[in-house]
């Protein structure tokens, strides 16, 4: 067991009034805090260390490199990638899915397909859009059910030799779903021989992650959202494949030699990490992997999941309020709306007021809303910081918004 207390007392921002009342977080999914070894990680390499990497033959910039390659590393640990060079750094899963994107281009002609689902976050839909235009290729999108459930047989039907792409989340960002990845992984593997992405920006803060047994190519995540800084992103990419793609961006580190008769390129995973990196936000996301494993990944899950059912009991008691989503097999976030009281950002402003921090709206999600037919949803996303009394304040502030609203 842990002992909450202690864990929140390394995050200082939580110990705050926000609109004269405690601050309660409950807006994880779209970023969470950083405790405070994160921080001092991140000052020590600004205040000690800094300097730029992999070319400096002095002190400081050596030091700064092993730092950031010992991060790399454990972030390779982390997700159980088979080499260290197989992990990119990035500034987050929407950069993560466009390098991808973009680097398949030349593997991609008119009338191919590329297979994602109705529950991806935008930047898992906009960048194979642009795939699209570039290459005449087609989108085809897995449906949902009334309980946003993937409808796999519908994946069953799409795949094909034109399949050159299966893209999907691990964890729906709106609704919390766990998708059957592993599933999805075998069906696409026997059926084709698309190229397949797992959009963990969800997955990777809540559960143990393992990239050779998932058998993924690729596996995105963001560090901002599991207690590292903002601009800092995880690409995992397999050896065979990354080495077999062409490179994004063109620029510093990631050429062997450069004239003006041509560029060859570095090798993995410079070929990858054009120009002067996050080095001091790199290398805490190698602290908040410490943090994470410190604490536990089952205590996190354990106790994650315990104020999700505690929340959605509790809510789901409260007259006229739609979850949406199924019950079971979520993870972290729950999404809902107070029928006939209007628009979510009126709950969410409502709720603001007494101190306690949701998103509210599409979740830059906009086909789940069309499909549920609504503008958005509240939507109050857990970490491991999040206590039982935080979840009693979220629901007394529902129910005041519903006396307010009605
Ligand atoms: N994919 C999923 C499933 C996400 O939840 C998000 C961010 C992204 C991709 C993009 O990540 P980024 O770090 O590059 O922005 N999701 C959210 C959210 O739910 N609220 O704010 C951001």
């Amino acid at each position: 067991m842990f002992d909450i207390q202690e864990i929140r007392s390394q995050f200082t921002i939580l110990n705050q009034q926000v609109n004269g009342k405690p601050l309660v977080y409950l807006d994880n999914a779209a970023t969470s805090q950083k405790p405070n070894s994160v921080l001092e990680v991140w000052n020590k390499y600004y205040t000690e260390l800094n300097a730029n990497v992999h070319r400096g033959i002095h002190t400081l910039s050596q030091l700064a490199t092993e730092e950031m390659e010992l991060s790399r590393r454990k972030i390779q640990k982390f997700i159980n990638a088979k080499h260290d060079f197989e992990v990119i750094f990035t500034k987050g899963t929407t950069e993560g899915l466009n390098l991808i994107a973009y680097i398949l281009t030349q593997k991609l002609k008119k009338d191919d397909e590329i297979i994602i689902s109705y529950l991806e976050h935008h930047s898992n839909i906009v960048p194979w859009q642009l795939l699209c235009e570039r290459t005449g290729a087609k989108l085809r999108v897995i449906p949902i059910d009334e309980n946003g459930i993937l409808q796999l047989d519908y994946l069953d039907e799409y795949l094909s030799e034109k399949t050159k792409v299966v893209s999907v989340n691990q964890v729906s960002n709106a609704l919390g779903i766990v998708n059957p990845i592993e599933e999805i992984i075998a069906k696409t593997r026997k059926n084709s021989d698309a190229y397949i992405v797992i959009d963990g920006a969800q997955s990777a803060p809540h559960f143990t992650i393992d990239v050779q047994k998932m058998d993924c190519d690729f596996f995105v995540f963001s560090g901002h959202k599991m207690y590292a800084p903002m601009g800092t992103g995880i690409l995992y990419g397999k050896q065979e494949i990354l080495e077999d793609l062409p490179p994004f961006h063109g620029g510093g580190e990631m050429i062997a030699t450069c004239s003006f008769d041509g560029t060859t390129y570095a090798g993995l995973p410079f070929k990858y990490e054009a120009g002067t990196p996050n080095v001091g936000g790199n290398i805490a996301l190698g602290a908040a992997i410490d943090f994470i494993e410190k604490v536990g990944q089952s205590n996190i899950q354990n106790h994650e999941n315990a104020l999700l059912e505690y929340a959605q009991r509790q809510l789901l008691e409260i007259e006229n309020l739609k979850v949406y989503g199924e019950k079971a097999n979520r993870t972290g976030v729950v999404s809902f709306n107070l029928e006939g009281t209007g628009i979510s950002s009126d709950v969410g402003m409502i709720l603001d007021k007494m101190g306690i921090a949701v998103r509210t709206g599409h979740h830059c999600t906009q086909p789940i809303m069309d499909f549920f037919n609504i503008a958005g949803t509240v939507r109050a996303s857990f970490a491991i910081y999040n206590t039982f009394q935080e979840i009693d304040s979220l629901v007394e502030g529902v129910k005041k918004a519903q006396r307010m609203l009605s």
